[in-house]
């Protein structure tokens, strides 16, 4: 049996499950999710190593998630579709994701056209057949699919049932290039662990804020102090105005807390650690058309290096 390795670009509209897809094949929750679109603002690495089973080809899988395509309206717009190319740009194959229980519409004719201009081999993902009630209904939609492109695989999934995973593995693995690993086998993101802090707060506030609010909120670390009991935590909170910000802070601080502490058990779980969060709101004026802060809040920067 052979080793095959490569990247594999997730794409996809928002909301279509590609994040929730990531965190099932990694096994771990590299990216945050939520029902919002534009969860996801940046490119997200996960690294799946293939051990040898018998019969079956083993490898190393470098998978990227990526910002849901849409039509950008701003600077932080522009620089998530900076990012999707960018994945699509450098990886083996692309895995298309759709929401097989949407009708097709407008926004996925600009995915499509998107696809097909890359030379890059695409799989189909139909996902979220936990939806469909009665499963017959998968054969008109993948023949319907098919007379749109020639795709190499099309195949029906649920992320966030675990279904049709293993299969899916598999068929990457096979259409990926024979070739040694790209990564050690002990990694599986390419993430600083403060930026995935930074995205654990973000995602309470996804979850707890609403309307415009989840759309208008960047936060940022400005401390991270990893201790072998206690890592201590500085962040803050960017939103566009003061309406906002009294929304974050809550009556009293009420709703600060309540991100806070939700957002300190989730760091938790992930160093391993107690977490000591401290957490602060500034208005920072239409930051999203800021092209400058957008490019600060991406971690790639932060560090000086781009590794994809
Ligand atoms: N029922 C169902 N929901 C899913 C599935 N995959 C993702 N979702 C939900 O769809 C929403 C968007 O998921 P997310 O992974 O953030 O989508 P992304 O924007 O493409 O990254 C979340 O509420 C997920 O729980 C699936 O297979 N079945
Ligand atoms: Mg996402």
């Amino acid at each position: 049996m052979s080793f095959h390795s490569g990247f594999v670009c997730i794409l996809g509209r928002p909301n279509a499950g590609k994040s929730t897809l990531l965190n099932a094949l990694v096994g771990e929750k590299l990216a945050i999710i939520s029902p919002k679109p534009q969860t996801t603002r940046s490119r997200i690495l996960g690294i799946i190593n293939v051990p040898q089973r018998k019969g079956r080809d083993a490898g190393q899988i470098v998978l990227i998630d990526t910002p849901g395509v849409h039509r950008p309206d701003s600077s932080l717009g522009r620089k998530m579709m900076a990012d999707v190319r960018e994945a699509m740009g450098g990886c083996d194959l692309i895995l298309l994701i759709v929401d097989a229980k949407k009708k097709w519409d407008v926004a996925d004719t600009f995915i499509f056209d998107l696809v097909k201009k890359s030379a890059t081999p695409v799989f189909l993902l139909l996902n979220k057949i936990d939806l469909l009630a009665d499963k017959r209904d998968l054969l008109p939609l993948i023949s319907q699919f098919q007379q749109l492109r020639d795709f190499q695989e099309i195949i029906p999934i649920s992320a966030l049932k675990k279904t049709g995973l293993d299969d899916l593995l598999q068929c990457v693995l096979k259409a990926l290039p024979k070739g040694p690993a790209h990564f050690p086998e002990d990694q599986i993101t390419d993430q600083p662990l403060r930026f995935m802090a930074a995205e654990l707060i973000r995602e309470q506030i996804l979850m707890q804020t609403r309307e415009e609010v989840p759309h208008a909120v960047s936060v940022m670390v400005d401390q991270y102090e990893e201790g072998e009991k206690l890592t201590r935590i500085a962040a803050t909170i960017y939103c566009d105005r003061n309406s906002q910000k009294s929304i974050l802070v809550g009556k009293g601080g009420q709703m600060l807390k309540k991100i806070g502490t939700s957002a300190r058990l989730d760091i938790e779980k992930m160093v391993g650690t107690r977490v000591f969060l401290e957490l602060f709101v500034k208005v920072q004026p239409g930051w999203r058309e800021s092209r400058q802060f957008v490019e600060e809040l991406d971690w790639r920067r932060q560090i000086g290096g781009d590794r994809l």
